[in-house]
């Protein structure tokens, strides 16, 4: 039987990071920092759109922004680390005091510390600090928070067989094996936030069991965050094959993951998420 808590605040409260209100889950809105290489001067074509993009979901109630430049779809272009930073920079630079935390979705060293130099407060890593054998200690100079995201295999292949006995206990097992590393290294247990990687390497069944066992993830002490969004679990529940028509499933499936004690819920559609946790927020302090 599932626990099904229906009431986060029963769970341990994450340790405190970064004056975060962990009483309420933060919505993250994902800010995509596509080929700038018209533009020019690296603050008008996409970079603009993505600053503009960033501000707008702000003011619709973002807590923090995840700026992100190399696609991890299957078949997707490789992006040099060089054109993830030149993309990525003059983002972070230009929201530097945007008043809200930003997070740098990346696997590479070398963008991470250039995106902490420039201001960035979070590093949401996929590989949860392993594709790059220097990202360990180029977060551990820092003082960024960091994601830790469980995958199986590589992003272009990871769909064709994934596999697991007992998916929970080894996403689980994974991620605390990754956070003891981070530990090891000087990384303060605070600083530290786990993600089971819904859809990275998973099946439908295995992204429905994670999704039951939410709470399990948030035993150890760790915020956690949640990644849902316009994904192919919704499609597979609803039979919508356009990811830009999953809003009303995602945000469905963000709500249920708030209480089923998510932190942190990684989001496109920030001002719909927001309106559906304040609706649900609301009615739960009223019970
Ligand atoms: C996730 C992510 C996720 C974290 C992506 C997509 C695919 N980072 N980056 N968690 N997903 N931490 O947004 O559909 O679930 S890219």
């Amino acid at each position: 039987m599932t626990l099904l808590p229906n009431r986060p605040e029963a769970l341990p409260m994450p340790r405190p990071l970064l004056g975060w209100d962990w009483s309420r889950p933060l919505v993250m809105g994902i800010v995509n920092v596509t080929d700038d290489s018209f533009s020019g001067d690296g603050l008008k074509g996409e970079a603009g759109a993505a600053i503009a993009q960033a501000r707008a979901m702000i003011a619709a109630g973002a807590d923090l922004i995840d700026l992100g430049a190399e696609s991890t779809r299957p078949g997707a272009a490789p992006v040099s680390v060089a054109q993830e930073i030149d993309r990525l920079l003059p983002v972070v630079q230009a929201l530097a005091d945007c008043g809200v935390p930003l997070s740098v979705d990346t696997r590479h060293a070398a963008t991470m510390a250039a995106c902490l130099a420039a201001g960035a407060q979070i590093i949401n890593d996929i590989s949860a600090l392993e594709d790059d054998p220097a990202a360990l200690a180029v977060v551990a100079e820092s003082q960024a928070a960091v994601v830790l995201m469980h995958k199986q295999g590589q992003p272009a292949s990871m769909q064709q067989a994934p596999r697991y006995d007992d998916v929970v206990a080894e996403v689980l097992a994974y991620l605390q094996t990754r956070a003891a590393a981070c530990i090891a290294a000087g990384i303060a247990p605070e600083r530290i936030i786990l993600d089971p990687g819904i859809g990275f390497g998973k099946t439908q069944p295995h992204n429905i069991t994670l999704m039951q066992a939410l709470p399990r993830f948030r035993a150890d002490g760790y915020a956690l965050l949640l990644g849902v969004s316009r994904k192919s679990l919704i499609g597979h529940l609803t039979g919508e094959t356009q990811p830009s028509l999953r809003i009303p499933g995602s945000v469905a499936a963000a709500l249920w993951g708030a209480v089923q004690g998510a932190n942190i819920l990684r989001v496109h559609d920030v001002d719909k998420t927001v309106q559906a946790l304040r609706v649900w927020q609301g009615l739960a302090a009223m019970a």
